[in-house]
């Protein structure tokens, strides 16, 4: 309902709209009950729910239009009931767990209830008309972790309302008309990610309504520990717009005040749709009538005035009344509207349970069959038919049940003729049932990484060498005229080109907001890259140097890289990350944490090339995927001379594939980075003695070498080394997995693998730090003639 509708609107229809929130409500708060009860009785495993929330998000779907989004947390299930895209059997079907996408929408089973999304692609990953439907990005638990995104939800309708050359994207925004709709706990207000996005939105004047929904507590935490003065829009007053300067309009209003919630709503939508200007609703005065989750229960952290105040002011019982008083309804009417309500969770409920087990009973049955017919002619029979009349006694199996039965019984039948019966229905279900749990950790549409193929930098006989700084800027520059939609952001990435100058003049050539300052915020850049990838648009956003991603590496693992896992691939945000690192002295302006960002980062594609046509070429390849990732160039490589390409924004590297950049006889030496030169030179000087090393360039950690080329060099070399400049048992740990395990190389080597890492501790500073801190060229040198001389130690006598 828009403002200008809710005018027209004759009495009766109003009642009816009324009536009908009334009846959601009902609803939303039965799911509730019957949710907890769901959990103790031992059917579902955990619930965290909406109840005593549910009038301020009536109030907010009431604004809440098409191409809008949502970013919020785990109580707003009445808010997803009301713009149509929760039912109450998909409610349940959460609840249980229900792994088929057609019953649990929000994420197939893979996210525990009340983590709320809709869906942004269709099967096969292709994007559906945004601007059609209510959207919501999908939740994840960490409280106040879904600010950063919200930043960059809003942000992309200024980036579609104000730059030029995105009127194509019509799937997406309708002139930067979509307000983002955020929604807090009070107590998760204080987390950093709030205030800092708070900030940012304020500077940015992005069309947010933010809603903090305050009952006092987190989880039996009192206001008193979280919120200085207790009272989250008296501490933000500062923020409050004035004629002074741009800020945030700020309302407070209860959580149990029906008609002033519907019309702080409609105001806080026109504000932020209209003017762009972010609003703060702070609700206030609501209450948690089941307590936080079904792991405790309130009574313990309430006291006996608290909880009497609860009841008495429970938003429900409120609404009520307003109604009753105000001639909406009798209480007859409403009554009977409740207890329909009550019938309606019961049934849906019940359809949910039986969905969720039947394939599972289905499956049970087939298995008890399968040991029946095994059994007749077993020489374990008793033993069979024990586990087999075990499974088929459980009512509510679980596949957990099953498979562990088939694969006991597997064990026990090993020598038996009949066990390739049994060991293949496990193979076959296993095949089956494992994609529900693991499918979608990246893109499985037609525009993944492994849809590009390698294009190769062209040159010509005038070709020049130059700063290679200057290779990304060229490139970046075709990249932003070729598209739109590309926009990067970053602390000095604006009027300076950043801080290495890769980005010189492109603010000027293509405009402040698609060349972007922001703030010293990395988490939030992050969130504002994921926002805006999720409507559309394709930012790169951009960490000032590798040390300080840890600020931003958090939203990096619980949001961006689990957003295609978290939603069996219906939502993506194919988010670029550029940062420097690597090989500079300090201890944070030197780190290479390469261990801990591939493991923090599975979902996301880490990139490591050895020089900037090389990263030019990974920004090249990725723009034409839909895919994140992380790329990270070497600090000390700007200035080097590179060949300036002819094809700009054309070439492109591939992602997965190692490059050999010296072939060689003796020894395999895998590395990335900035630590190649070094190697390189170590291999130099190596050959002048005779070793001939094969150098071969990782260029891409995640994925890691997907044609197995590695294990084809150690075929040869039947030696192999690997050289990072991360802690000892970090990124080249990870290597030496891949390829001894996932590769085999295992079975090629001659000598003993081994890996040449950082010391432990953080790089120290200057020149001597690095050499004392990280491997030199010494090192390098001194490492491969160890391993050769443990093989001969005649031709390479031991040099200490
Ligand atoms: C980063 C993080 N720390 C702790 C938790 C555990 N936790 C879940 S909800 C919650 C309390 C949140 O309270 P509030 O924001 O007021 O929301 P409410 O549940 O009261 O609606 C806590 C501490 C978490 N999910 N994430
Ligand atoms: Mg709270």
């Amino acid at each position: 309902m828009k403002q200008s509708e809710a005018v027209a609107l004759t009495f009766e229809d109003f009642k009816i709209e009324v009536l009908n929130d009334y009846k959601i409500a009902c609803i939303s708060r039965e799911c509730s009950l019957l949710g907890r009860r769901e959990v103790l009785t031992g059917k579902a495993k955990f619930g965290i729910f909406g109840d005593g929330k549910e009038l301020p998000q009536l109030a907010m779907a009431k604004a809440f239009q098409k191409g809008d989004f949502r970013s919020g947390y785990y109580r707003d299930q009445t808010f997803m009931m009301a713009i149509g895209h929760l039912t109450i059997q998909q409610f349940f079907a959460g609840l249980y767990g229900h792994t088929d996408i057609e019953h649990d929408p929000m994420s197939a089973g893979r996210q525990m209830g009340g983590h709320f999304a809709t869906h942004s692609l269709d099967e096969n990953g292709n994007w559906n008309d945004l601007t059609k439907q209510k959207n919501s990005s999908a939740d994840i638990s960490p409280t106040a972790g879904q600010m950063p995104r919200l930043l960059g939800l809003a942000q992309a309708s200024k980036i579609y309302r104000n730059v030029k050359g995105l009127e194509h994207k019509t799937k997406f925004s309708d002139k930067g008309n979509e307000v983002a709709w955020g929604t807090i706990g009070n107590a998760s207000t204080s987390e950093g990610l709030f205030f800092e996005t708070i900030n940012a939105a304020g500077v940015l004047q992005v069309p947010v309504v933010m809603s903090v929904w305050d009952d006092e507590y987190g989880i039996s935490v009192h206001a008193k520990h979280q919120t200085t003065k207790e009272n989250i829009s008296e501490i933000l007053k500062g923020f409050q717009r004035d004629s002074s300067g741009n800020g945030y309009e700020i309302m407070t209003v209860n959580g149990w005040d029906y008609p002033n919630l519907i019309d702080v709503y409609q105001k806080a939508a026109a504000i932020a749709r209209e003017e762009h200007v972010p609003v703060l609703i702070h609700v206030k005065e609501l209450t948690q009538p089941q307590g936080h989750s079904t792991s405790g229960s309130h009574e313990r952290y309430k006291n006996a005035e608290r909880l009497a105040w609860e009841t008495e002011f429970d938003c429900l019982k409120q609404m009520k009344k307003w109604f009753v008083e105000n001639g909406f309804s009798t209480e007859e009417t409403l009554d009977s509207i409740a207890s329909q309500a009550k019938k309606d969770v019961l049934e849906g409920k019940k359809a949910a349970w039986n969905a969720f087990v039947s394939p599972i009973k289905a499956e049970q049955l087939e298995l008890v069959n399968l040991l029946k017919e095994i059994e007749k002619t077993s020489n374990n029979s008793a033993y069979i038919e024990q586990f087999a009349s075990d499974l088929a006694s459980i009512k509510e199996p679980l596949r957990k049940d099953i498979l562990s039965t088939a694969r006991k019984i597997l064990r026990k039948i090993v020598a038996e003729n009949e066990k390739h019966k049994l060991a293949n229905w496990i193979k076959v279900v296993t095949s089956k049932v494992q994609p529900k749990f693991s499918s979608h950790l990246y893109s499985e549409s037609k525009e993944n990484i492994y849809s590009v193929n390698e294009v190769l930098p062209e040159f010509d006989k005038n070709s020049t060498e130059v700063d290679a700084r200057m290779i990304l800027r060229d490139n970046f520059d075709a990249l932003f005229s070729k598209f739109p939609e590309v926009l990067v952001f970053g602390e000095d990435a604006g009027n300076i080109g950043d801080v290495n100058q890769g980005l010189e003049g492109m603010q000027e050539k293509y405009g402040a907001l698609r060349v972007a300052d922001v703030g010293i915020r990395e988490a939030s850049i992050i969130g504002q890259g994921i926002g805006m990838a999720m409507r559309g648009l394709r930012p790169i956003a951009e960490i000032q140097y590798l040390d300080y991603l840890l600020y931003g590496i958090q939203i990096m693992s619980d949001d961006l890289a689990t957003l295609q896992y978290r939603t069996a691939g219906r939502q993506k945000a194919p988010l670029i990350i550029r940062t420097r690192g690597h090989r500079l002295e300090g201890i944070w302006h030197a780190g290479s944490p390469m261990g801990m960002i591939i493991n923090a980062l599975r979902g996301i594609h880490v990139l490591v090339p050895r020089n900037m046509t090389k990263a030019a070429g990974f920004y090249n390849t990725l723009l034409s995927t839909d895919e994140p990732a992380l790329v990270i160039e070497c600090l000390n490589g700007y200035r080097l001379k590179e060949k300036m390409p002819l094809n700009l924004g054309e070439f492109k590297t591939p992602i997965g594939i190692v490059e050999t950049i010296k072939e060689g006889r003796d020894i395999t030496v895998v590395s990335y980075g900035s630590t190649l030169r070094l190697v390189e030179q170590a291999a130099k000087e190596l050959m002048e003695i005779g070793i001939d090393v094969e150098i071969i360039d990782v260029q891409s950690l995640l994925p890691f070498d997907i044609n197995h080329d590695i294990l084809k060099s150690i075929s040869k070399t039947n030696r192999l080394l690997v050289v990072d400049e991360d802690v000892p048992g970090g990124g080249s740990a990870y290597i030496l997995q891949q390829i001894l395990e996932v590769q085999k190389g295992y079975f090629q080597l001659d000598s003993q693998p081994k890996t040449l890492t950082s010391q432990e501790h953080r790089p120290s500073y200057g020149t001597d730090g690095d050499y004392f801190s990280k491997p030199s060229a010494e090192d390098i040198y001194e490492k491969i003639y160890e391993i050769m001389s443990e093989d001969n130690s005649s031709k390479y006598p031991s040099l200490y």
